[in-house]
């Protein structure tokens, strides 16, 4: 795997005409997105097993660095075209890093355009990789490099660190808020099983680490934290092919049905035939349990079943992009 992997699609341009269309608003939203974007691709390295921790640190003066212990960005020259495979993936639409028919991209941004988005809409970014042995760097303002890839010291553990402040042309807000992106970060954690995500707020010291080795196992005692259970949760997985579906479901002796399901860590908040779907085995397997049982009574209805449910379906899918 290296540079020959990653195909070009477009520039940056666009993105800075149009950036509503890439990251959904220019409001406080757009501007977190820029974060999610960085973070989307350290969980995309950790979900091909290379990486064990991201880190994400709001700065004062509205910079914010996202960091991952992956193997970074790879540096060598891309032989398409006349640039470091990184400039690649800071400089191309689309050029997330993990291309063609050989490679996959699962998270999901939410709209799953890379980091060469963030870049566009910075006023500066550099971007750190450890990797082989070196440090390298390169600086950028509004998405265009300043400098040339440069080695500027010896490391040998591996990683990338982005570190950006957005364009106060483009963003309404510039302030980042510790408490929407604790909320997301702790969702992706509970999604991805054992990867640890830190939040750092130096603005005001705030910081908080997550790791959950129970997955969405954690995910629905959570929700159920202070609930009147009425059992252990159930968990179960399966991966046919290139797609992993896991079930983590957990009732409360209440009546508001809790069942969230996610998509490439995308929480798909209209439903959709895997929910669908998943509601009407629920309902036809707890009846063919209850008539193995000769609980002769008991006939539900997909209502019923509802009632009091906490669940979590994650869904894993490898889409080739492009
Ligand atoms: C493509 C290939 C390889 C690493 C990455 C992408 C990568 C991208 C990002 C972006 C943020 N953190 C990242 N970590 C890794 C590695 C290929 C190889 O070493 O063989």
């Amino acid at each position: 795997y290296g540079a020959k992997n990653i195909q070009v699609l477009e520039g940056l341009q666009a993105v800075r005409k149009r950036p509503a269309m890439y990251i959904g608003s220019v409001g406080l939203r757009g501007l977190h997105h820029l974060i999610y974007e960085a973070v989307d691709n350290s969980i995309d390295e950790a979900l091909a097993g290379h990486c064990t921790k991201v880190a994400v640190i709001i700065h004062k003066n509205n910079w914010a660095t996202i960091q991952d212990n992956g193997r970074g960005i790879p540096v060598d020259k891309h032989p398409k075209f006349n640039m470091s495979a990184l400039e690649v993936v800071m400089t191309k639409l689309h050029a997330g890093g993990k291309f063609d028919k050989n490679t996959y991209k699962v998270s999901g941004g939410l709209h799953g355009v890379g980091i060469s988005v963030a870049n566009a809409l910075s006023e500066k970014l550099y971007v750190e990789v450890k990797r082989g042995g070196n440090v390298y760097r390169q600086d950028y303002v509004m998405g265009k490099p300043t400098n040339k890839l440069t080695i500027i010291g010896q490391n040998s553990d591996t990683g990338t660190k982005v570190s950006f402040l957005a364009d106060k042309g483009i963003f309404e807000t510039l302030e980042y808020s510790y408490d929407t992106l604790l909320v997301r970060l702790r969702e992706l954690s509970f999604l991805n099983k054992g990867l640890e995500i830190k939040i750092t707020d130096e603005r005001n010291k705030k910081e908080r680490i997550f790791q959950y080795k129970g997955g969405i196992v954690s995910f629905v005692r959570y929700l159920n934290y202070k609930k009147e259970v009425l059992n252990d949760p159930i968990y179960f997985s399966k991966e046919v092919k290139d797609v992993k579906v896991e079930v983590a479901l957990q009732y409360n002796v209440g009546f508001v049905e809790g069942v969230f399901s996610f998509v490439n860590n995308i929480n798909t908040h209209d439903g959709g035939t895997h929910l669908v779907g998943f509601k009407t085995a629920l309902t036809r397997t707890l009846n063919n349990y209850a008539e193995r049982m000769k609980m002769k009574d008991v006939k539900l209805s997909s209502m019923d079943v509802r009632e009091g449910l906490i669940g979590i379906i994650s869904i894993k899918m490898h889409s080739p992009q492009f």
